[in-house]
């Protein structure tokens, strides 16, 4: 062997030896620090561990094989109609969706829906059309919970309800104007999300008693949140919508804001988006309570001034609130869920009575 080689052997057997103890070196020093230990060995192994889980779920969603037709994106379902606010929210009509490509996805995320609606005083009467026709066309199929606040308990009646489904009733105080009735409903939606919607449904659909479900509502209303378009204003400028105009009010919109006019009536959710908002609608209310101003319409001028400025990121048409006496306009496929006429006057008690005969009627403004 050359002299060259030899010291090309020596010089390799340095550079390996110089590698060892700078390996060695730095396990010793690992050792010597349990935190550097901890962290090296048990975050990887956590990660790979969640991810592949993930994974697998992923897979087992998405291999479910699906016939129907396809959609085309030269040619709306519907041109009749608005289908996307600017905000790129779908505005929900009939035609405009596949229930079944909805199911599968609700079902997929196995959801469950609680539907809130109070019958204080004489409204209980109401309770049993809304609650057999719901059995029949609302979220058929998916878990729901009908949350029933009442402070006539004795008065609701026994229904048999579908598997997966289930009456909760909840007994809560009454307030002597019907106003206050209708506007204290913000709060108690709020305080019982927070204590007990959020543990046990996934949304909330929060409505009127003095209606009837006529056609099917179901997945295709549920969102982040949603408002529905109220069924006197949903083609009306923005100067006839019925805002709370007064400026102390902290319900007010000036005449040159504002999107649609939303019902009181029907909104929801996710449960905690409809913390959120009913926490807002509360707290105006209180504010103004405070200044003794109240709202022109009540819950729903708090409920219009919210999603001015907290878009609702689902918009149900007016199928979804319809007054039976309304008529069926050639753009109204469907009349999902209806007011039922009510006689104001003998629903409501006697202060109210006055009130209400000096300047209003329900949907015509
Ligand atoms: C509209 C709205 C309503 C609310 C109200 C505010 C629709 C369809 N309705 O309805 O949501 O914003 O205006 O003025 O958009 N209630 C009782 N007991 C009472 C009074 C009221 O349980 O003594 C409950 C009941 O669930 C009723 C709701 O409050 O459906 C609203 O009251 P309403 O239906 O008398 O109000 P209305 O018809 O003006």
């Amino acid at each position: 062997m050359s002299c060259e080689k030899k010291w090309i052997f020596v010089l390799l057997f340095v550079m390996a030896l110089m590698m060892f103890s700078f390996c060695w070196y730095n396990m010793r020093s690992i050792t010597w620090h349990p935190s550097l230990v901890f962290h090296c060995n048990s975050q990887p192994t956590i990660n790979y561990v969640n991810t592949s889980s993930q994974f697998d779920l992923l897979k087992q969603d998405f291999l479910h094989r699906m016939l129907y037709e396809k959609p085309n994106a030269l040619s709306p379902p519907r041109s009749d109609v608005l289908m996307m606010t600017p905000w790129f929210a779908p505005i929900v009509w009939n035609g405009t969706y596949n229930i079944d490509i909805l199911n599968t996805q609700f079902h997929q995320k196995n959801v469950s829906i609680g539907i809130t609606v109070f019958a204080i005083k004489k409204y209980t009467v109401f309770i049993k059309t809304f609650i057999e026709t719901a059995e029949k066309f609302f979220m058929v199929g998916h878990k729901v919970n009908y949350y029933i606040f009442t402070d006539r308990v004795g008065d609701i009646p026994n229904i048999t309800l579908g598997e997966g489904r289930q009456l909760v009733i909840l007994e809560v105080p009454s307030y002597k104007r019907w106003q206050e009735v209708s506007m204290r409903r913000m709060e108690m939606i709020r305080d019982h999300a927070r204590q007990r919607f959020v543990n046990e449904v996934d949304y909330l659909v929060c409505v009127d008693v003095d209606m009837m479900f006529s056609d099917d509502v179901g997945v295709e209303i549920l969102s982040h949140s949603f408002g529905t378009l109220h069924p006197s204003f949903y083609a009306a400028s923005r100067t006839r919508f019925t805002y709370e105009r007064r400026q102390q009010s902290t319900a007010y919109i000036p005449t040159d804001e504002g999107d649609f006019y939303y019902a009181g009536g029907n909104f929801g959710g996710t449960v905690e988006e409809v913390y959120k908002l009913t926490n807002f609608c509360h707290n105006a209310m209180m504010t103004d309570k405070g200044n003794n101003i109240e709202a022109i319409w009540h819950d729903e001028s708090y409920l219009n001034k919210y999603f001015l400025y907290h878009k609702p990121t689902k918009i149900l048409s007016p199928e979804y609130l319809w007054p039976t006496n309304f008529g069926a306009p050639a753009f109204l496929k469907r009349r999902r869920f209806a007011a039922i006429p009510k006689n104001h006057n003998a629903i409501r008690n006697k202060r109210a009575l006055r009130d209400y005969s000096r300047n209003k009627q329900k949907f015509h403004r």
